[in-house]
C-alpha cells in the first residue's frame, strides 16, 4: 500500500525507511481507464499527462467509450486518439527510460487499447449497452484481466460506466455468488461524477463494490472534487502560458496536449486552457508517499472523500483560506488543488524526461528517515505525555539538488482534533520534535514530509506518517 522500503535500521527503537517515485516498486497499481476521450479536449489533457506516469502503473486496459448526450447519436467512438498518443509514446519511450527503467513500451500498450461501447450517454437506455450481445473489446478485457488478477484493480471512469456495467451484468449472471463477491472485492472504482444511469445502476446492485464517486453533495458540479485539478487555488499554473513553457512543445506526446478546454471563463477559470477534470481518478492511485488509496478519508493528489454508505466514498471538504472573505471556509476542490503546485511540477518534469538527458533533466529527492519511537515509519505507535522525534536529514537527492523540508500536519485526516496547537521544534536540516498532550490519547495526527529539491522545475517528494497515540 505505501512505497517504501525499509532501509535501515538504528538498534531496537529506531528505523529508518527511504521513499521517493524513482525506485522500482514491484507494488505498480493495476489500472484500468475507461475515457470518453475526444467527447471534450480534457480526456485527451488527462491521457497525454497519464502516459507520462506510465512506469507508475501496471496498466490492464485503456479503454475508448463513446459519451452520446442525445440517443440518436452514435458511433462516435474516438479510440484513434489513444492510438496517436502510443504512437507519439513511441518516439519518447526510449528517452523516458534514460529517467526510469520502469516505463513500459508503446508496443505492450497498444496491445491493451481496446474499443468500448459507443452507445452509452447520458440520455441513452441502458439497455443499449449493457445485457446478451453487449459485450466489447473493453469489457472483455476488464472481464479477463479482474479476474486473473491477484490485488486489487483500480478503474478510473473518465466518462460513461457502460463498459464496467456490461462486466458487471455478465459477472452476476454467469457466475455463481461466491465467484461474483470474489470479483467485486478486487475493484477499487474512481467515477469522474455520474456520467450516464450506469452508475448509479452500478452502486444499487453491487452494495459491496469499492467506490469513489466524486460528485459534490449539493449538487454544485462546478465544486465537485475533481474539479479541484482546474479550479480554486493558484490558476495561473494552469493557464496556456504554462502550458507553452512546460507541456506543448517539449516532446512529441506532450505536443499532442490541447491547450483549449472549456473551463467556466471568468467565473471559473478564465484561461480555458488546462482542464483535466478526469486526471484525479489515477493521480489518486499514484504511489507518491503521500496517497493512501485504501482509505480515502485520508486524502491526496487525487483528493479527499468521506464514507456515506459501506464502501461508498463521496467528497469531503478541506478547509481553505479565502481571501475575499479573509477567512477559512470548507472546500472539496481544495482537497485537490491545495497540492496543484507540486501535481503541475512533476508533471512538468516529467514532460522535460522525454526530450533530455538524465543530466539535463530532475529527479525527485529520495526520503531518507527515522524515528526513535517506532520500527514503522508510517504508522508511529507513541505515548501521549511524550515527545517523538523523526529525522529525515539523510535524504538525498540523484542529482545532487539541495533539499528544504517542510512538515505538515493534514488536520482533516487526522482524529486529533487540535493540530494546530501541537508544540514542535523544527530543526533545519529536516528533524521535527513533537510534544504529544495527555488528550491526544487514542487519536490520531497525520504528519506530511514535504521533501523538495532546488532543481530548475523542482520536484516533491513526500512521506506520511500516522502517529497513533496511547
Ligand atoms: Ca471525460
Ligand atoms: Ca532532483
Amino acid at each position: 500500500m505505501y512505497r517504501s522500503t525499509l532501509a535501515v535500521l538504528f538498534g531496537l527503537l529506531s528505523a529508518s525507511l527511504t521513499s521517493g517515485f524513482a525506485q522500482t516498486d514491484s507494488r505498480k497499481p493495476l489500472l484500468i481507464v475507461t475515457t470518453d476521450i475526444g467527447q471534450d479536449p480534457d480526456d485527451l489533457q488527462s491521457m497525454v499527462r497519464l502516459l507520462h506516469y506510465a512506469d507508475e502503473f501496471e496498466f490492464l486496459a485503456l479503454i475508448a467509450n463513446a459519451d452520446n448526450n442525445e440517443p440518436s447519436e452514435a458511433n462516435r467512438l474516438q479510440d484513434t486518439l489513444l492510438d496517436q498518443c502510443i504512437a507519439a509514446y513511441a518516439e519518447i519511450e526510449d528517452n523516458l527510460r534514460l529517467h526510469s527503467e520502469s516505463y513500459p513500451t508503446a508496443e505492450y500498450l497498444q496491445s491493451i487499447v481496446k474499443k468500448g461501447t459507443n452507445q452509452n450517454g447520458v440520455n441513452v437506455p441502458m439497455t443499449r449497452y449493457v445485457g446478451v450481445g453487449r459485450d466489447t473489446e473493453g469489457s472483455n478485457r476488464i472481464l479477463r484481466t479482474v479476474a486473473k488478477a491477484t490485488r486489487p484493480v483500480a478503474i478510473a471512469v473518465w466518462g460513461g460506466a457502460g463498459d464496467l456495467a456490461q462486466v458487471l451484468w455478465k459477472v452476476k449472471n454467469k457466475f455463481e455468488e461466491a465467484q461474483v463477491a470474489m470479483f467485486v472485492e478486487k475493484l477499487r472504482v474512481y467515477f469522474i461524477g455520474q456520467q450516464d444511469s450506469s452508475v448509479e445502476w452500478i452502486l444499487k446492485n453491487f452494495p459491496d463494490l469499492w467506490a469513489i464517486v466524486s460528485d459534490h453533495p449539493e449538487g454544485d458540479k462546478w465544486q465537485s472534487t475533481y474539479r479541484g485539478m482546474f479550479l480554486g487555488g493558484d490558476m495561473s499554473i494552469t493557464s496556456k502560458e504554462w502550458l507553452k513553457k512546460h507541456v506543448i512543445g517539449i516532446n512529441p506526446l506532450s505536443s499532442m496536449y490541447p491547450d483549449e478546454a472549456h473551463t467556466g471563463g471568468v467565473r471559473y477559470n478564465p484561461h480555458m486552457a488546462m482542464k483535466e477534470c478526469d486526471s484525479p481518478s489515477w493521480l489518486y492511485f499514484l504511489n507518491n508517499g503521500l496517497n493512501v488509496p485504501e482509505y480515502p478519508n485520508f486524502g491526496g493528489w487525487g483528493g479527499r472523500f468521506e464514507e456515506i454508505k459501506p464502501m461508498l466514498y463521496s467528497d469531503a471538504r478541506d478547509l481553505n483560506y479565502v481571501a475575499a472573505l479573509d477567512s477559512l471556509m470548507p472546500s472539496a476542490i481544495a482537497t485537490v488543488h491545495r497540492w496543484r503546485e507540486d501535481i503541475q511540477n512533476d508533471f512538468a518534469a516529467r514532460v522535460t524526461w522525454g526530450s533530455r538527458p538524465y543530466e539535463e533533466a530532475n529527479h525527485h529527492p529520495q526520503i531518507i528517515i527515522s524515528s526513535h519511537v517506532s520500527d514503522n515509519i508510517e504508522r508511529v505507535e507513541c505515548r501521549a505525555g511524550n515527545d517523538v522525534t523523526f529525522d529525515a536529514s539523510a535524504s538525498i537527492d540523484p542529482d545532487e539538488d539541495d533539499l528544504s523540508f517542510e512538515w505538515l500536519f493534514y488536520q482533516e485526516a487526522s482524529t486529533f482534533p487540535f493540530c494546530e496547537n501541537l508544540i514542535t521544534t523544527v530543526h533545519p536540516e529536516g528533524r521535527i520534535d513533537i510534544s504529544l498532550p495527555q488528550t491526544a490519547r487514542g487519536k490520531t495526527i497525520h504528519l506530511i514530509l514535504r521533501v523538495e529539491d532546488d532543481g530548475d522545475i523542482p520536484l516533491a517528494s513526500y512521506q506520511r506518517l500516522i502517529l497513533e497515540v496511547m
